[in-house]
């Protein structure tokens, strides 16, 4: 009886066969909370109501706004934790606009998770490729007009962050700007899919991108995995032949946006017309803007350069155009800046950034009476020295001192004097050229993650890749730019791939970090497909064993070569499976290859008078 009796209340028992699932639960909320969460369907100008989690600190009035628009599930972009405390609840890389006091909003696109409509990848802006009334500008458009008319808590200011896809809805905000929208920080945006963002490096597939497109897009709201049943990687995209044998097999060709790619294997329209650089080029520059990228971004390392450079012509006053480059992988910018696989920088490089640029700039424009922030126009992570710099522009230099591959493995700034000199390797696509050591998980984060910074030396002895290397340096070389490459090759076959990786190579050894005695890390490294050497739109095919001249640019990169390091340059034919096989033979479209197209090509390097393959480097004097 005595149980019964709570405070003088007499409660009815629970009977034992009571079902012990109720029909309905709902946790009661925190009164200790930190914060209040709304949940809001914002109507759009079609009628569609996009689903959107509004974070609002307690007590706080006059407060800006900072938007997320994501097609990653809004409900658990706010809630990397179920907490009472808005910093255990947010995001890593929220830490800055919580202790400044942000309202934080984070919102479902349309066609994504609890948002209505439909969903069209990375939607393309009203135009050629889109004939609905409405895109992410003008998504973005009426819901910043919805927040500040509705946010009673808000001081009528709003500014956009996000990276990647996150950071692609950014510049599409951008492309015909709310006038609340105060000031923008698109981190690794998506921009150009085909030159060197996500779905193709210079015409070369990301076959991973097959996998992400079956997450995405198998379902509304979590789609379905790619389950191969093969632990290695490299034998489970192997085993199925071509890309669209692997994509039928495992149903992803079912996926428009698969069938999409597929069909536009070159940089046709479908293309063009989408690439946020050359849109955003042409428009008026209204709002503040700072570009962010991971100096070793695996997934957008293009896009923000691009965007920066098309737009800076426009920023007469210097004042709305920033870039900024840290020692990150993709996105790395919203958490532990201190580490990049075996690399080690002067703390946590993101939090520095996040806490003493990124949030008083947006402060600067948000925030009544703010100061103004000390924004450089350029702040880039010089690595090898491992420095902060503040700029006045990118690229500081244009890519103008060529460095030689030579006879004998050799790399050197003088020019090649031997005639008719090559080194010859064999590239079979049938034993491609893995772009991490096997066995390869690409979906562990700790293989993905930092690849681009990983040792290069388990592939540099590999007969199918060839290797030049300078003398240890005496001095310092510091570049600052995007490298071109220069190369004068021949192949067996009627299209190759051309792998061109420009490396730092560590001292033998290194007392302070013995593991690092002789690393090999990757400082610029890209692809071409060369079947696109003439022209990205209309390619064709390479003739046999003619020499022919690749040119392309390498992504930017701010380094010095110390004294005792050398620089090396390693050539290859395939980089597997991050990127699909070129099968060597010229077929109209390489999603289709069939297994009789792929076959053993002799590539030839040339460092001969006329045909002198060099790297031109962006050398800052
Ligand atoms: N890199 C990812 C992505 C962006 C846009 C399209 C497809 C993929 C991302 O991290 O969001």
């Amino acid at each position: 009886v005595l149980s019964l009796l709570v405070a003088g209340t007499v409660h009815a028992q629970t009977a034992p066969m009571t079902p012990d699932i109720p029909a309905k639960f709902t946790a009661p909320a925190d009164p200790d909370a930190d914060y209040i969460k709304r949940v809001e369907m914002i109507p759009m100008r079609d009628g569609v109501k996009l689903y959107t989690v509004i974070v609002i600190p307690k007590g706080v009035t006059n407060a800006p706004i900072m938007l997320t628009r994501t097609p990653y599930n809004a409900a658990k972009r706010a809630e990397r934790n179920k907490s009472p405390h808005i910093n255990a609840m947010l995001g890593e890389g929220d830490d800055a606009f919580i202790q400044d006091g942000y309202i934080r909003v984070f919102q479902d696109v349309r066609g994504k998770y609890g948002s209505e409509g439909d969903y069209v990848m990375t939607r393309p802006l009203r135009g050629p490729l889109n004939n609905t009334k409405v895109d992410h500008a003008t998504d973005a458009y009426d819901t910043i007009e919805w927040l500040v008319k509705h946010v009673k808590e808000s001081n009528g200011r709003v500014g956009m962050v996000g990276s990647s896809y996150e950071g692609f809805t950014v510049l599409m905000a951008l492309a015909d700007p709310h006038p609340a929208l105060k000031a923008a920080v698109p981190m690794s945006p998506m921009v150009d899919g085909w030159r060197g963002d996500d779905w193709f490096h210079n015409g070369a597939f990301r076959t991973s991108n097959f996998g992400y497109i079956m997450g995405q897009n198998a379902a509304r709201g979590s789609g379905s995995s790619i389950d191969t049943g093969v632990y290695d990687d490299y034998v489970g995209y192997l085993r199925p032949g071509s890309s669209a044998d692997f994509a039928k097999k495992y149903g992803t060709d079912q996926l428009p946006f698969a069938r999409k790619i597929m069909e536009h294997p070159a940089y046709d329209s479908y293309w063009q017309e989408q690439a946020l650089d050359k849109i955003l080029g042409a428009r008026p520059l209204k709002v503040p803007t700072m570009y962010v990228v991971g100096r070793w971004d695996q997934e957008d390392i293009y896009g923000a350069y691009a965007t920066y450079a098309a737009t800076e012509p426009k920023d007469a006053q210097n004042d709305k155009n920033f870039l900024v480059v840290g020692p990150w992988r993709h996105s790395g910018v919203n958490y532990n800046g201190s580490t990049l696989g075996p690399l080690h920088f002067t703390g946590d490089t993101a939090a520095e950034f996040r806490r003493d640029y990124m949030v008083p700039f947006f402060n600067q424009y948000l925030k009544e009476g703010a100061p103004k922030a000390n924004t450089p126009p350029v702040l880039s992570y010089e690595t090898g020295t491992n420095t902060w710099r503040q700029l006045n522009q990118w690229p500081l230099v244009p890519a103008a001192q060529p460095i030689y591959l030579e006879a004998g493995g050799k790399l050197a700034f003088d020019k090649p004097a031997a005639k008719d000199s090559f080194d010859e390797y064999i590239s079979d696509p049938n034993k491609p050229v893995p772009f991490v050591p096997r066995p390869i998980r690409a979906s562990d984060r700790n293989v993905w993650g930092p690849w681009l910074a990983l040792d290069q030396r388990s592939f540099s002895d590999r007969t199918d890749v060839v290797s030049y290397v300078t003398e240890p340096l005496k001095a310092p070389v510091h570049i600052a730019g995007q490298p071109m490459v220069n190369l004068f090759a021949s192949t067996s076959g009627t299209d190759a791939d051309w792998v061109v990786k420009l490396i730092d190579v560590y001292p033998d050894e290194m007392p302070n970090q013995p593991e690092m005695g002789g690393y090999q890390l990757g400082i610029a490294m890209d692809i071409l497909r060369g079947r696109y050497r003439n022209s990205l739109e209309h390619p064709s095919a390479i003739p046999a064993n003619k020499v022919e001249k690749y040119r392309f640019a390498l992504p930017n990169a701010d380094h010095v070569f110390l004294p005792g390091h050398r620089i090396m340059v390693q050539v290859q034919s395939s980089w597997f499976p991050v990127y699909d096989r070129n099968p060597q033979t010229y077929v109209p479209n390489i999603f289709y290859a069939k297994p009789a197209d792929y076959v053993k090509a002799t590539q030839r390097i040339y460092h001969a008078p006329g045909a002198e393959s060099a790297i031109e480097l962006p050398v800052v004097k």
